[in-house]
Protein backbone atom coordinates (compact mmCIF):
# COMPACT_ATOMS: atom_id res chain seq x y z
CA UNK A 1 0.00 0.00 0.00
CA UNK A 2 1.62 3.40 -1.06
CA UNK A 3 1.95 5.07 2.00
CA UNK A 4 0.08 8.90 1.87
CA UNK A 5 2.07 11.89 3.97
CA UNK A 6 0.77 15.56 4.24
CA UNK A 7 3.79 18.30 4.54
CA UNK A 8 2.50 21.94 6.30
CA UNK A 9 5.40 24.14 5.11
CA UNK A 10 6.15 22.97 1.41
CA UNK A 11 6.84 26.11 0.04
CA UNK A 12 9.89 26.17 2.27
CA UNK A 13 13.58 25.30 2.55
CA UNK A 14 12.61 22.01 4.38
CA UNK A 15 9.26 20.94 2.65
CA UNK A 16 11.33 21.22 -0.91
CA UNK A 17 13.77 18.60 1.00
CA UNK A 18 11.07 16.59 2.23
CA UNK A 19 9.18 16.89 -0.74
CA UNK A 20 12.05 14.58 -3.33
CA UNK A 21 13.08 12.34 -0.15
CA UNK A 22 9.31 11.03 0.14
CA UNK A 23 8.73 10.81 -3.51
CA UNK A 24 11.73 8.82 -3.89
CA UNK A 25 10.31 6.79 -1.34
CA UNK A 26 7.25 6.11 -3.04
CA UNK A 27 5.07 8.34 -1.16
CA UNK A 28 2.13 9.84 -2.08
CA UNK A 29 2.47 13.37 -1.15
CA UNK A 30 0.09 16.11 -0.34
CA UNK A 31 1.41 19.48 0.61
CA UNK A 32 -0.50 22.98 2.06
CA UNK A 33 -0.11 25.87 0.84
CA UNK A 34 -1.35 29.02 1.56
CA UNK A 35 -2.61 31.17 -1.30
CA UNK A 36 -1.10 34.45 -1.94
CA UNK A 37 -1.80 37.09 -4.75
CA UNK A 38 1.00 36.07 -7.53
CA UNK A 39 0.33 32.74 -6.82
CA UNK A 40 4.03 31.34 -6.21
CA UNK A 41 4.46 28.30 -4.67
CA UNK A 42 8.15 28.95 -3.11
CA UNK A 43 10.51 25.95 -3.27
CA UNK A 44 7.72 24.10 -4.96
CA UNK A 45 8.60 26.13 -7.81
CA UNK A 46 12.32 24.41 -7.81
CA UNK A 47 11.29 20.88 -8.39
CA UNK A 48 11.85 19.61 -11.52
CA UNK A 49 8.08 19.16 -13.28
CA UNK A 50 7.73 15.64 -13.12
CA UNK A 51 8.04 16.08 -9.49
CA UNK A 52 5.97 18.89 -8.75
CA UNK A 53 3.17 17.43 -10.86
CA UNK A 54 2.93 14.69 -8.10
CA UNK A 55 2.38 16.40 -5.88
CA UNK A 56 -1.33 16.99 -4.35
CA UNK A 57 -1.66 20.54 -3.20
CA UNK A 58 -4.49 21.91 -0.70
CA UNK A 59 -4.88 25.30 -0.54
CA UNK A 60 -5.01 26.71 3.22
CA UNK A 61 -3.93 28.33 5.90
CA UNK A 62 -2.65 26.43 9.39
CA UNK A 63 -4.88 29.18 11.51
CA UNK A 64 -7.71 27.63 10.28
CA UNK A 65 -8.76 25.12 12.29
CA UNK A 66 -11.96 24.03 10.27
CA UNK A 67 -9.59 23.25 6.57
CA UNK A 68 -7.23 21.55 8.53
CA UNK A 69 -10.20 19.40 10.41
CA UNK A 70 -11.69 18.81 6.78
CA UNK A 71 -8.63 17.64 5.48
CA UNK A 72 -7.56 15.10 8.34
CA UNK A 73 -10.78 13.74 8.08
CA UNK A 74 -10.79 13.59 4.29
CA UNK A 75 -6.93 12.01 3.61
CA UNK A 76 -6.25 10.39 6.80
CA UNK A 77 -2.65 10.12 6.06
CA UNK A 78 -0.51 7.82 7.44
CA UNK A 79 2.58 10.87 8.16
CA UNK A 80 1.98 14.59 8.95
CA UNK A 81 4.75 17.13 8.78
CA UNK A 82 3.69 19.98 10.61
CA UNK A 83 6.37 22.17 9.02
CA UNK A 84 4.61 25.21 8.56
CA UNK A 85 5.61 28.38 10.64
CA UNK A 86 6.79 31.79 10.78
CA UNK A 87 10.30 30.71 10.94
CA UNK A 88 11.94 33.78 11.07
CA UNK A 89 13.53 34.78 14.82
CA UNK A 90 14.17 38.51 14.13
CA UNK A 91 11.03 39.28 12.07
CA UNK A 92 9.47 37.79 15.56
CA UNK A 93 10.50 40.32 17.56
CA UNK A 94 8.53 42.83 15.66
CA UNK A 95 5.74 40.80 14.93
CA UNK A 96 5.21 38.34 18.02
CA UNK A 97 1.71 38.15 17.67
CA UNK A 98 1.55 36.50 14.48
CA UNK A 99 4.13 34.62 15.23
CA UNK A 100 2.14 33.19 18.05
CA UNK A 101 -1.39 32.92 15.91
CA UNK A 102 0.64 30.79 13.73
CA UNK A 103 3.11 29.10 15.74
CA UNK A 104 1.32 28.21 18.43
CA UNK A 105 -2.72 28.29 17.12
CA UNK A 106 -1.54 26.32 14.28
CA UNK A 107 0.48 23.66 15.51
CA UNK A 108 -2.44 23.75 18.01
CA UNK A 109 -5.07 23.06 15.10
CA UNK A 110 -2.85 20.58 13.95
CA UNK A 111 -3.11 18.58 16.78
CA UNK A 112 -6.35 18.52 17.22
CA UNK A 113 -7.45 17.80 13.59
CA UNK A 114 -5.28 14.59 14.05
CA UNK A 115 -7.08 13.81 17.81
CA UNK A 116 -10.73 14.39 16.17
CA UNK A 117 -10.55 13.24 12.78
CA UNK A 118 -7.27 10.88 11.82
CA UNK A 119 -5.83 9.33 15.16
CA UNK A 120 -3.74 7.21 13.51
CA UNK A 121 -1.39 10.09 11.55
CA UNK A 122 2.18 9.85 12.74
CA UNK A 123 3.03 13.69 13.37
CA UNK A 124 6.46 15.31 13.20
CA UNK A 125 6.95 18.81 14.78
CA UNK A 126 9.31 21.21 13.82
CA UNK A 127 10.61 22.14 17.05
CA UNK A 128 14.03 24.46 17.10
CA UNK A 129 17.36 24.11 18.89
CA UNK A 130 16.36 28.04 19.90
CA UNK A 131 14.32 26.62 22.71
CA UNK A 132 17.81 26.52 24.40
CA UNK A 133 17.94 30.06 24.04
CA UNK A 134 20.46 31.12 26.45
CA UNK A 135 21.99 27.80 26.83
CA UNK A 136 22.69 25.81 30.53
CA UNK A 137 25.28 23.55 29.13
CA UNK A 138 27.05 22.72 26.24
CA UNK A 139 26.21 20.68 23.93
CA UNK A 140 22.63 20.55 24.50
CA UNK A 141 20.40 17.17 24.24
CA UNK A 142 17.19 16.19 24.80
CA UNK A 143 17.68 16.80 28.79
CA UNK A 144 19.07 20.64 28.73
CA UNK A 145 16.85 22.88 30.34
CA UNK A 146 15.06 25.07 28.04
CA UNK A 147 15.61 28.75 28.12
CA UNK A 148 13.92 30.49 25.45
CA UNK A 149 14.83 34.08 23.84
CA UNK A 150 12.56 35.57 21.30
CA UNK A 151 9.02 35.42 20.78
CA UNK A 152 10.01 33.02 17.79
CA UNK A 153 11.44 30.47 20.94
CA UNK A 154 8.77 30.28 22.91
CA UNK A 155 5.82 30.19 20.04
CA UNK A 156 8.02 26.57 19.44
CA UNK A 157 8.10 25.95 23.29
CA UNK A 158 4.18 26.18 23.30
CA UNK A 159 4.12 23.75 20.41
CA UNK A 160 6.76 21.27 21.13
CA UNK A 161 4.66 21.32 24.32
CA UNK A 162 1.43 20.43 23.03
CA UNK A 163 2.85 17.81 21.37
CA UNK A 164 4.37 16.05 24.25
CA UNK A 165 0.99 16.72 25.80
CA UNK A 166 -1.02 14.93 23.18
CA UNK A 167 1.06 12.82 22.72
CA UNK A 168 1.12 11.60 26.48
CA UNK A 169 -2.53 12.46 27.25
CA UNK A 170 -4.28 10.72 24.03
CA UNK A 171 -1.99 7.67 23.14
CA UNK A 172 -1.09 9.74 19.80
CA UNK A 173 2.40 9.13 17.75
CA UNK A 174 3.31 12.59 18.19
CA UNK A 175 7.50 13.50 17.48
CA UNK A 176 9.04 16.43 18.49
CA UNK A 177 12.41 17.30 16.51
CA UNK A 178 14.85 19.82 18.12
CA UNK A 179 17.00 20.67 15.16
CA UNK A 180 19.63 22.89 15.01
CA UNK A 181 19.97 25.28 12.01
CA UNK A 182 20.16 23.50 8.42
CA UNK A 183 20.79 25.55 5.66
CA UNK A 184 20.79 24.63 1.64
CA UNK A 185 20.97 26.37 -1.63
CA UNK A 186 17.61 26.48 -1.38
CA UNK A 187 17.36 28.45 2.00
CA UNK A 188 15.16 31.74 2.60
CA UNK A 189 17.44 34.94 1.42
CA UNK A 190 17.17 36.60 4.43
CA UNK A 191 18.82 34.18 6.78
CA UNK A 192 22.42 34.80 7.26
CA UNK A 193 23.77 32.03 5.63
CA UNK A 194 21.63 32.17 2.65
CA UNK A 195 22.00 36.57 2.47
CA UNK A 196 25.97 35.43 2.51
CA UNK A 197 26.42 33.25 0.10
CA UNK A 198 23.93 35.19 -2.48
CA UNK A 199 26.20 38.15 -1.85
CA UNK A 200 29.67 36.56 -2.57
CA UNK A 201 27.77 35.32 -5.85
CA UNK A 202 26.99 39.00 -6.80
CA UNK A 203 30.32 40.09 -5.83
CA UNK A 204 31.86 37.64 -8.13
CA UNK A 205 29.87 38.86 -11.01
CA UNK A 206 30.71 42.59 -10.21
CA UNK A 207 28.42 43.68 -8.10
CA UNK A 208 30.52 46.21 -5.49
CA UNK A 209 28.20 46.58 -2.77
CA UNK A 210 29.62 46.25 0.74
CA UNK A 211 28.06 43.26 2.89
CA UNK A 212 25.82 44.51 5.85
CA UNK A 213 25.44 42.00 8.58
CA UNK A 214 24.22 42.10 12.53
CA UNK A 215 26.55 40.29 15.23
CA UNK A 216 29.27 38.60 13.49
CA UNK A 217 30.32 36.65 16.74
CA UNK A 218 26.98 34.47 16.87
CA UNK A 219 27.84 31.30 17.04
CA UNK A 220 25.81 28.24 15.32
CA UNK A 221 25.47 24.69 14.59
CA UNK A 222 25.02 24.47 11.21
CA UNK A 223 23.99 21.11 9.20
CA UNK A 224 22.52 20.84 5.53
CA UNK A 225 18.43 20.45 5.56
CA UNK A 226 18.46 17.35 2.62
CA UNK A 227 20.23 15.08 5.45
CA UNK A 228 17.87 16.98 8.55
CA UNK A 229 14.80 15.69 6.45
CA UNK A 230 15.97 12.62 6.32
CA UNK A 231 15.98 12.30 9.77
CA UNK A 232 12.75 13.33 10.26
CA UNK A 233 11.71 10.84 8.40
CA UNK A 234 13.47 8.66 10.07
CA UNK A 235 11.95 9.13 13.37
CA UNK A 236 8.39 9.10 12.12
CA UNK A 237 9.16 5.14 11.37
CA UNK A 238 10.20 4.48 14.87
CA UNK A 239 8.01 1.68 16.96
CA UNK A 240 7.48 4.86 19.95
CA UNK A 241 6.93 8.36 19.50
CA UNK A 242 9.60 10.80 21.09
CA UNK A 243 11.81 13.67 21.01
CA UNK A 244 14.91 13.89 19.35
CA UNK A 245 17.68 16.75 19.37
CA UNK A 246 19.62 16.66 15.86
CA UNK A 247 22.79 18.86 14.95
CA UNK A 248 26.16 18.63 13.52
CA UNK A 249 27.90 18.98 17.36
CA UNK A 250 30.39 21.58 14.75
CA UNK A 251 30.03 25.41 15.56
CA UNK A 252 31.08 28.30 13.38
CA UNK A 253 30.67 31.89 14.01
CA UNK A 254 28.62 33.87 11.34
CA UNK A 255 32.35 35.52 10.76
CA UNK A 256 33.75 32.07 9.98
CA UNK A 257 30.82 31.59 7.48
CA UNK A 258 32.11 35.08 5.88
CA UNK A 259 35.43 34.15 5.95
CA UNK A 260 35.28 30.68 4.15
CA UNK A 261 32.40 31.72 1.40
CA UNK A 262 34.71 34.64 0.49
CA UNK A 263 37.42 32.21 0.22
CA UNK A 264 35.36 30.25 -1.84
CA UNK A 265 35.56 33.12 -5.04
CA UNK A 266 39.52 33.07 -3.86
CA UNK A 267 39.00 36.25 -1.54
CA UNK A 268 41.05 37.05 1.33
CA UNK A 269 38.67 38.68 4.26
CA UNK A 270 40.91 40.53 6.58
CA UNK A 271 39.21 41.44 9.90
CA UNK A 272 39.83 45.09 11.05
CA UNK A 273 38.26 46.89 14.46
CA UNK A 274 35.12 45.47 16.90
CA UNK A 275 31.86 46.00 17.59
CA UNK A 276 29.70 48.30 15.31
CA UNK A 277 32.86 49.41 13.93
CA UNK A 278 34.30 45.52 12.71
CA UNK A 279 35.00 45.50 9.39
CA UNK A 280 35.70 42.88 6.54
CA UNK A 281 38.49 44.09 4.18
CA UNK A 282 40.19 42.26 1.36
CA UNK A 283 43.69 42.25 0.15
CA UNK A 284 43.46 45.11 -2.00
CA UNK A 285 42.01 47.21 1.06
CA UNK A 286 38.45 47.52 -0.65
CA UNK A 287 36.00 47.01 1.81
CA UNK A 288 33.77 44.00 1.51
CA UNK A 289 31.59 43.63 4.95
CA UNK A 290 30.70 46.39 7.57
CA UNK A 291 28.16 45.81 11.00
CA UNK A 292 24.91 47.36 10.93
CA UNK A 293 22.74 47.37 14.13
CA UNK A 294 19.65 47.06 11.38
CA UNK A 295 20.89 43.75 12.01
CA UNK A 296 20.92 43.01 15.46
CA UNK A 297 18.12 41.37 18.01
CA UNK A 298 17.14 42.85 21.09
CA UNK A 299 18.23 39.15 22.65
CA UNK A 300 21.03 36.85 20.84
CA UNK A 301 20.87 33.35 21.11
CA UNK A 302 23.81 31.59 19.86
CA UNK A 303 26.58 29.27 21.67
CA UNK A 304 25.28 26.04 20.82
CA UNK A 305 26.20 22.99 20.43
CA UNK A 306 24.38 19.88 19.79
CA UNK A 307 23.94 16.59 21.21
CA UNK A 308 22.80 14.21 18.88
CA UNK A 309 23.75 10.87 20.61
CA UNK A 310 20.12 9.61 20.82
CA UNK A 311 19.06 10.13 17.52
CA UNK A 312 22.19 9.08 16.20
CA UNK A 313 21.50 5.18 18.52
CA UNK A 314 18.21 5.64 18.02
CA UNK A 315 17.37 5.92 14.43
CA UNK A 316 21.31 6.01 13.43
CA UNK A 317 20.93 9.41 11.94
CA UNK A 318 24.51 10.32 11.13
CA UNK A 319 25.18 13.59 8.73
CA UNK A 320 28.24 13.44 7.25
CA UNK A 321 28.31 17.24 5.64
CA UNK A 322 30.41 19.52 7.36
CA UNK A 323 31.12 23.35 7.82
CA UNK A 324 33.48 23.87 4.75
CA UNK A 325 31.24 21.23 2.24
CA UNK A 326 27.68 23.44 3.21
CA UNK A 327 29.48 26.74 2.46
CA UNK A 328 31.15 25.63 -0.89
CA UNK A 329 27.31 23.80 -1.71
CA UNK A 330 25.66 27.67 -1.23
CA UNK A 331 27.99 29.82 -2.91
CA UNK A 332 28.67 27.35 -5.55
CA UNK A 333 25.07 26.89 -6.20
CA UNK A 334 24.46 30.75 -5.82
CA UNK A 335 27.63 31.48 -8.78
CA UNK A 336 24.94 29.35 -11.22
CA UNK A 337 22.42 31.61 -10.78
CA UNK A 338 23.32 35.39 -10.04
P1 LIG B 1 10.72 28.24 5.94
O1 LIG B 1 11.57 28.07 4.73
O2 LIG B 1 10.56 29.57 6.54
O3 LIG B 1 9.27 27.67 5.56
C1 LIG B 1 8.15 27.91 6.38
C2 LIG B 1 6.92 27.39 5.66
O4 LIG B 1 5.77 27.63 6.48
C3 LIG B 1 6.64 28.05 4.30
O5 LIG B 1 6.20 27.06 3.42
C4 LIG B 1 5.50 29.00 4.64
O6 LIG B 1 4.67 29.30 3.56
C5 LIG B 1 4.74 28.14 5.65
N1 LIG B 1 3.78 28.92 6.43
C6 LIG B 1 4.02 29.99 7.22
N2 LIG B 1 2.88 30.44 7.75
C7 LIG B 1 1.89 29.64 7.29
C8 LIG B 1 0.49 29.60 7.49
N3 LIG B 1 -0.15 30.49 8.28
N4 LIG B 1 -0.23 28.64 6.87
C9 LIG B 1 0.38 27.74 6.07
N5 LIG B 1 1.71 27.73 5.84
C10 LIG B 1 2.45 28.67 6.44
O7 LIG B 1 11.22 27.26 7.10
P2 LIG B 1 12.22 25.98 7.01
O8 LIG B 1 13.61 26.46 7.16
O9 LIG B 1 11.84 25.13 5.87
O10 LIG B 1 11.86 25.26 8.39
C11 LIG B 1 10.79 24.34 8.47
C12 LIG B 1 10.29 24.28 9.89
O11 LIG B 1 11.36 23.91 10.75
C13 LIG B 1 9.78 25.61 10.45
O12 LIG B 1 8.71 25.33 11.32
C14 LIG B 1 10.95 26.17 11.25
O13 LIG B 1 10.49 27.01 12.28
C15 LIG B 1 11.55 24.88 11.77
N6 LIG B 1 13.00 24.90 12.01
C16 LIG B 1 13.85 25.29 11.02
C17 LIG B 1 15.22 25.21 11.24
C18 LIG B 1 16.20 25.60 10.17
O14 LIG B 1 17.38 25.78 10.49
N7 LIG B 1 15.80 25.67 8.91
C19 LIG B 1 15.70 24.73 12.47
C20 LIG B 1 14.79 24.33 13.44
C21 LIG B 1 13.45 24.40 13.20
P3 LIG B 1 4.93 30.58 2.61
O15 LIG B 1 5.83 30.09 1.51
O16 LIG B 1 3.56 30.92 2.14
O17 LIG B 1 5.56 31.65 3.45
O1 LIG C 1 20.50 34.00 12.08
C1 LIG C 1 23.08 36.36 13.17
C2 LIG C 1 21.76 36.32 13.91
O2 LIG C 1 18.39 34.46 10.84
C3 LIG C 1 21.63 33.25 12.44
C4 LIG C 1 15.70 29.64 11.67
O3 LIG C 1 15.65 28.62 10.71
O4 LIG C 1 17.55 28.64 12.82
C5 LIG C 1 17.11 29.81 12.16
O5 LIG C 1 17.14 30.92 13.04
C6 LIG C 1 22.53 34.10 13.31
C7 LIG C 1 21.78 34.87 14.40
O6 LIG C 1 18.86 32.13 11.72
C8 LIG C 1 22.77 38.74 10.47
O7 LIG C 1 21.73 37.29 14.95
C9 LIG C 1 24.18 38.30 12.04
O8 LIG C 1 22.50 34.74 15.60
O9 LIG C 1 20.11 32.94 9.80
P1 LIG C 1 19.43 33.43 11.01
P2 LIG C 1 18.43 31.84 13.24
O10 LIG C 1 18.00 33.06 13.93
O11 LIG C 1 19.52 31.04 13.86
C10 LIG C 1 16.78 28.27 13.97
C11 LIG C 1 17.35 26.98 14.53
C12 LIG C 1 15.32 28.22 13.69
O12 LIG C 1 14.58 27.44 14.29
C13 LIG C 1 14.76 29.30 12.84
O13 LIG C 1 13.50 28.93 12.28
O14 LIG C 1 23.14 35.10 12.50
N1 LIG C 1 23.16 37.40 12.15
N2 LIG C 1 23.95 39.13 11.02
C14 LIG C 1 22.28 37.65 11.19
N3 LIG C 1 21.12 37.02 10.89
C15 LIG C 1 20.43 37.50 9.80
N4 LIG C 1 19.30 36.87 9.44
N5 LIG C 1 20.87 38.57 9.08
C16 LIG C 1 22.03 39.24 9.37
O15 LIG C 1 22.41 40.20 8.71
Amino acid sequence: MTTKAIITGITGQDGYFLTRLLLEKGYEVHGVIRRNSSMSVGTLALLEPKLREQVHIHYGDLTDANFLDDLLGAEKPQELYQLAAQSFVGYSFQNPSSTYDVNIGGTLNVANAIKDYSRNTRLYFAATSELFGQPKETPQNENTPFYPRSPYAISKLAGFWTVKTYREAYKLFMTNGILFNHESEVRGPEFVTRKISLHVARHKHGDTSVLELGNLDARKDWGYAKEFVEGMWKMMQLDEPDDFVLGTGEVHTVREFVTEAFREIGKVVHWKGTGLDETGISESGEVLVRVSPKFYRPLESDNYRADSTKARLRTHWDPQVRFAQLVKTMVQSDLTKA
